[in-house]
């Protein structure tokens, strides 16, 4: 990190009461342009916004007399265990949040007993993030480089490191239109030590990143990660049948629905709107993770009602990094943790299956 960039050092418990709450007070003590980066999306945001709107697309309709009293949300994914379907999504540069960086994420997540995705853009090496996390599973997120020889130092070292899959990055292959990282001159004060073989990070902006890594990604790629690692792949970024059919043909072991969080194309469809029709494609041969736009536990259980197996958070979880550290990142868990436990409850599911066999209705007020 360069000396002049200061940001939170908290450490502790945070008290919030919502999401919204904590961005608010998160917007406090992360600096403007580190702030704006982590928090805004493309262009107009109109994605951005879809991205939790659109949970109200669809509604649940509970069920009643069914002894509810002890929901189990622990699940598993690629034969790992969970407390909760709820996982840590690739999130570059956490010490712009937190001086403590990724290490104190790592240590909310897996005290919370989960599993984090490591960001190709960490801010700190896998020695300070491994310190920290013990042996608590990790994935690998991968945005490649142009060359391969770096490609496969890089899948070299996640390896190393005890990753359990790795999570190929479709959908950011060049920058989105960042305005407000424009708006504020937001370059990168931290450097990127998993991918300093192409990518030195400090003093990039957003787009210069994206432009130093693979435009010309295919479908090639997939076996050529799975051929270097003996891991599972998943791609992340598919919004359509078309695309979840294409990348299970290319061998793809599962797939990411995503709009990278609505932070890409602005004016592309909200990241649930995709999910039932790539879940329909998929028909349960590989894991779906989803993410973009969760901000409540109902999200968390619509999302998996809708055909994904885990879903990932990233703000809210950057949110209580910047006010309470690795406490503040094991309760942004907790509280979604809490709030799954009591949905699962009103809506009178027992256990993960229930809620993927749960059939949502259409929203007829909309
Ligand atoms: C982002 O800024 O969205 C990245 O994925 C690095």
């Amino acid at each position: 990190m360069t000396t002049d960039f200061r940001t939170s050092t908290a450490e502790g418990k945070v008290n919030f009461v919502n999401v919204y709450d904590l961005e608010k007070a998160a917007s406090l003590v992360i600096p403007t342009g580190a702030f704006g980066y982590i928090s805004s999306g493309a262009g107009d945001m109109w994605t951005l916004e879809q991205n939790t709107k659109s949970f109200n697309h669809k509604v649940i309709a509970p069920g009643v007399l069914r002894n509810i009293e002890n929901p189990d949300q622990s699940t598993t994914i690629l034969g790992q265990k969970i407390s909760t379907p709820i996982i840590m999504a690739p999130v570059a540069a956490h010490a712009l949040a937190n001086v403590q960086g990724e290490a104190a994420t790592c240590k909310g997540v897996a005290e919370s007993d989960t599993i984090y995705t490591v960001s190709s853009y960490a801010g700190q090496t896998y020695e300070k993030m491994r310190a920290a996390s013990g042996d608590a599973p990790q994935w690998f997120q991968f945005y490649m480089s142009k060359n391969d020889d770096d490609n496969i130092k890089i899948l070299d070292l996640a390896v190393k490191n005890g990753a359990k899959a790795i999570v190929l990055t479709a959908d950011a292959t060049v920058g989105g239109n960042r305005e407000i990282d424009l708006r504020n001159g937001f370059t990168f004060p931290i450097a990127m030590p998993i991918v300093a073989s192409y990518q030195s990070g400090v003093g990039q902006t957003m787009d210069a990143v994206y432009k130093s890594s693979r435009q010309n990604l295919s479908y090639k790629d997939i076996e050529f990660i799975q051929k270097h690692t003996n891991l599972p792949v998943f791609v992340k970024g598919v919004q359509t049948a078309e695309d979840a059919e294409a990348v299970i043909e290319a061998g793809a072991d599962g797939i990411w629905v995503s709009n990278h969080g609505g932070r890409q194309l602005d004016g592309g469809r909200a990241s649930f709107d995709s999910l039932e029709e790539v879940a329909e494609a998929v028909n349960k041969r590989v894991p779906i993770v989803f993410d973009s736009g969760i901000r409540r536990a109902q999200h968390v259980f619509k999302a998996l009602a809708s055909g994904a197996d885990v879903v990932a958070i990233g703000r809210p979880v950057i949110y209580g990094l910047a006010l309470g550290g690795s406490e503040g990142v094991k309760e942004v868990f907790d509280y979604f943790k809490n709030e799954l436990k009591m949905v699962m409850q009103l809506a009178g599911t027992h256990n993960i299956e229930e809620i993927k066999n749960t059939k949502l209705r259409k929203n007829e007020y909309m």
